[in-house]
């Protein structure tokens, strides 16, 4: 259709994507049996029958529990490079791919297997498709302070190749202040910082990202709608939310993509962007969450070339290379 041709040829920037939310049920088979793991399915059918979730935390289980067939470099390159290979073909020119080291490590997989397959498929993915990519690594937030510490310090020989730290997994009962240390220790080692803020939590916890974490950037945000003065500061601040439409409405955090928020913070002055966050969990990449909150909420052209220029702007890009795109 008009609107799909319209945006698949819109350059766009993907700010809010876990690279093991990539992981298709064909892929996932695939690595099974290379790697002989065994997986609780039968079939690619049963493994999509199983993507029927209420919340967050049931689709975090799934998550996790499927991420089991990561074990090699390669097997994380040949992840990314399907994830780059199908954000390319959706339009996505620039890509800022969240990874969580300790799914990986708490299983025995070495930090260095793990980034260094990520940033080979990185490498490949700018000769192969001209698609440039940097690095977000994300602290599992259901586990201590003390375990992010560690992980960051893994990190530490990758630094100069990782651009930001990044907050993820179940929020209710987890706030930003638990990791208030952890992100200062990592501004001062010059990485940027986003977390997810506002997906199932309070906007208090949206506050708390912004004062205790001093976040560049905001994933989700949703509930920050809920609070006229926090969008007032947001909107003040040039905030970037990276809002995930299909990730909203297969976790119920919207009931239908009819009632999604979208263009009403728009209309609040946010800087909204439009990412895919977990695509294979969810039903859709880049371009097919534009084309169904287009859809849904009868989003102009303008507003579309809204979003795909705040994803530039809110990209963690250096201004020259914004420039570039916008
Ligand atoms: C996630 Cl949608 C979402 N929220 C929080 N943590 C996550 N990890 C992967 N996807
Ligand atoms: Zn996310």
């Amino acid at each position: 259709t008009d609107l799909a041709q319209f945006i698949a040829g819109l350059p766009k920037a993907e700010l809010h994507l876990h690279i093991e939310g990539s992981l298709e049920p064909e892929l996932m088979f695939a690595l099974a049996q290379r790697n002989n793991v065994a997986i609780p399915y039968a079939s690619v059918e049963e493994v999509r029958a199983a993507y029927d979730f209420s919340n967050l935390q049931d689709f975090l289980d799934i998550y996790y529990a499927g991420a089991d067939v990561l074990r090699t470099r390669a097997d994380f390159h040949d992840l990314a490079m399907a994830y780059f290979t199908r954000a390319a073909a959706d339009g996505v020119v620039h890509a800022e791919i969240m990874f969580d080291p300790q799914t990986h490590t708490d299983r025995g997989i070495p930090f260095a297997e793990v980034i260094e397959g990520l940033l080979s498929a990185m490498a490949a993915a700018e000769a192969e498709f001209g698609l440039t990519s940097q690095l977000i690594l994300s602290f599992l937030r259901h586990l201590p302070e003390e375990a992010a510490f560690a992980t960051l310090k893994m990190a530490e020989p990758w630094l100069g190749r990782i651009t930001a730290v990044g907050l993820d997994s179940s929020e209710v009962g987890h706030p930003p202040a638990k990791f208030a240390r952890v992100f200062a220790a990592a501004r001062e080692k010059g990485l940027k910082i986003t977390a997810h803020a506002g997906e199932e939590g309070p906007p208090a916890y949206v506050h708390e990202a912004l004062d205790l974490l001093g976040v560049d950037r905001i994933d989700h945000g949703n509930r920050a709608l809920e609070d006229e003065a926090l969008v007032a500061r947001l909107a003040a601040e040039g905030m970037t939310l990276t809002v995930c439409p299909l990730s909203n409405l297969k976790l119920c955090v919207v009931k239908d993509l009819a009632d999604h928020p979208l263009d009403r913070m728009l209309a609040e002055g946010l800087k909204a962007t439009v990412n895919s966050d977990d695509p294979a969990y969810f039903g859709g990449y880049v371009a097919d969450n534009y084309r169904a909150v287009a859809e849904a909420r009868g989003l102009s052209r303008d507003d579309l070339v809204t979003l795909a220029r705040n994803s530039f702007t809110g990209s963690f890009l250096p201004q020259e290379m914004v420039a570039r795109h916008v």
